[in-house]
């Protein structure tokens, strides 16, 4: 008979939303089995049905208010594909200019504030020598963020000051003390600095967004057809505030996010090796964001079992979701146009826990040409090596000539965050070749922010599809309009391919995969699975957004603290 037992952990604490993630553990406490559940049911695409095409952008958007304007975005494009309507030059770069400086204000935020305390011990910075802690950041860069003595110092007396009065507040129940932290007291003050200087940064990258788009999370400035940011396009005040927030947050990304991300693969060396947080090493990315003569961001491409040297081309209608496994009726994979979201919530098992060979989450499970698919910052930064981008491939080559790594090592927990951090670099470093396109474009061309149309001249049946890599991942909304209003609306999303559970097959979703194998020095403090799924960013606003469609109760739900999304 077999040993092996059950963990669960559930809230997931640190991500947005509500998940839940049970563990089977053999003797030696290593996971051998694993599900991933997301616990809340909302409800947009059903909201959708009915609508007037050129309102679902404003709801949609409210899908999530951490990746903000994707959905937005997303969702005003599937509209415009479907009426075919190609937005000008102009509302293209302001909608780039939006959505990648929310890119890098994801990433930092993820990182330091809802992952970095998995690898930095806040408790033991407490004891850095802050001399020693200030020469410990120049081993990793020339000029480090913000790093004198005396800076170090009244960092560590601000962070004492929690601990002293008892207040750790959002620090508090952390696994401090763990023996799974690996890194010195000088190396967690160094990060601990960078931590509070990021919080100041996010603040100021939601001003630079709102110079375009207004107010985050909930941006107004996209209509069908273009943007609505016109006085801001044409005041070179505005421009130049954008710019000046994108320099400074440039400043910190190469003086502190790299160089500490330097300092983490160096002191988790060993996870690294080991290949823990690996998933199957198939990776999917729809490419975008022109800039320049002909170039863009992101590559698009399929590799499947970290075979980088065969990648396939992407091809969007390959991709199905299906509900097998999840709280829906009809199992059967069906292409986004034609998805369904009838919820048929089956419960939990009468010890609380997940039916582990039944339906077990509101995610559904995407798949790519039927095979399970990991999405985000690993995916895009291993497809963009694999295909030699030029954008990609020197900042990539960087990272691993100064590291020591190799394309295999960014598939794991490790990695997956330095992929983000490369990304994040790449992102903030294009902005400023986007925004010279915007003003030469100006200058020389046009103003046209929005491409006049007549809506009852337009199609009254049509259907299309916004795809876009957004922070986490691909994201797809599809919409088929009738009678000119929508009539059906399915959004497959970052955190639905990677947090989605079992398909028919019993292939594991990309959360699952990457926990198989893990050992847990401590299963009462599962400190290595809370590290695997963090380096997801997982957001299950995103990932669940249906609702029953008679409006009827199915569970009560009691959820304390804040949700960083606001909903
Ligand atoms: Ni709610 Fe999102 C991103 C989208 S994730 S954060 O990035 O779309 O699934
Ligand atoms: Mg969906």
């Amino acid at each position: 008979m077999s040993n092996n037992r059950k963990i669960v952990i559930d809230p997931i604490t640190r991500i947005e939303g509500h998940l839940r993630i049970e563990v089977e553990i053999d003797e030696e406490n290593i996971i051998r089995e694993a599900w991933a559940s997301g616990q809340l049911f909302r409800g947009i695409e059903t909201i959708l049905k009915g609508r007037d095409p050129r309102d679902v952008g404003l709801i949609a958007q409210r899908i999530c208010g951490v990746c903000t304007n994707v959905h937005y975005r997303a969702s005003i494009s599937a509209v415009e594909d479907a009426y075919g309507i190609t937005i000008p030059k102009n509302a293209e770069i302001i909608r780039n200019l939006v959505t990648l400086s929310l890119f890098v204000q994801d990433h930092i935020v993820h990182y330091y504030h809802l992952h970095s305390l998995d690898f930095v011990d806040i408790t033991s910075a407490l004891n850095a020598d802050c001399v020693k802690a200030s020469a410990e950041a120049k081993e990793w860069c020339d000029h480090p963020y913000r790093n004198s003595p005396e800076h170090l110092q009244s960092v560590q007396e601000k962070l004492g000051s929690f601990v002293k009065a008892g207040r750790l507040g959002l620090f508090a129940n952390g696994y401090w003390g763990h023996s799974a932290y690996k890194l010195t007291p000088e190396q967690n003050l160094v990060h601990m600095n960078h931590y509070l200087e990021a919080l100041t940064l996010q603040r100021d990258l939601s001003k630079a967004v709102a110079i375009f788009s207004g107010k985050t999370p909930h941006p107004q400035n996209l209509v069908v057809g273009g943007v609505t940011s016109v006085a801001d396009m044409l005041n070179p005040q505005r421009l130049n505030d954008f710019l000046f927030i994108i320099k400074e947050v440039r400043e910190f990304i190469e003086r502190a996010y790299i160089p500490d991300m330097m300092m983490i693969v160096d002191g988790y060396r060993e996870s690294i090796d080991a290949g823990e947080g690996r998933a199957s090493g198939n990776f999917m990315g729809c490419g975008g964001y022109r800039f320049g003569e002909g170039h863009a961001l992101f590559e698009s491409g399929v590799v499947r079992g970290h075979d980088f040297e065969n990648i396939e081309p992407f091809d969007e209608s390959k991709i199905t979701e299906e509900a097998s496994r999840s709280w829906y009726e009809n199992d059967a994979p069906l292409s986004p146009y034609e998805g369904e979201t009838t919820p048929f919530y089956t419960d939990l098992n009468d010890d609380g826990t997940l039916k582990s060979e039944g339906k077990y989450t509101w995610v559904k499970a995407p798949r790519y040409d039927g095979a399970v698919m990991e999405v985000g910052p690993l995916a895009r930064m291993c497809i963009g090596v694999a295909k030699k981008s030029p954008i990609i491939l020197p900042y990539m080559e960087r990272f691993m000539t100064k590291t020591g790594m190799e394309l295999i090592d960014f598939s794991t927990t490790v990695g997956r965050n330095a992929a983000r951090a490369v990304e994040a670099q790449i992102c903030c470093d294009y902005l400023f070749d986007m925004m010279s396109d915007l003003i030469e474009n100006i200058k020389y061309y046009d103003e046209t922010t929005w491409t006049k149309y007549v809506f009852e001249e337009l199609p009254q049946e049509a259907r299309g599809r916004g795809l876009f890599e957004v922070p986490r991942g691909v994201l797809g909304h599809f919409v088929r309009i009738e009678d000119a209003k929508v009539a059906n609306y399915q959004a497959v999303v970052p955190t639905t391919w990677n947090a989605s559970p079992k398909d028919t097959k019993n292939s594991r979703g990309a959360y699952e995969e990457s926990l198989i194998g893990l050992k847990l020095s401590d299963p009462s403090a599962p400190l290595e699975v809370l590290r695997v799924i963090h380096s997801f960013d997982p957001c299950l606003a995103c990932a669940v957004h249906v609702m029953d469609v008679r409006g009827m109760e199915l569970s009560q739900y009691k959820i304390g603290g804040g949700c960083p999304s606001g909903l």
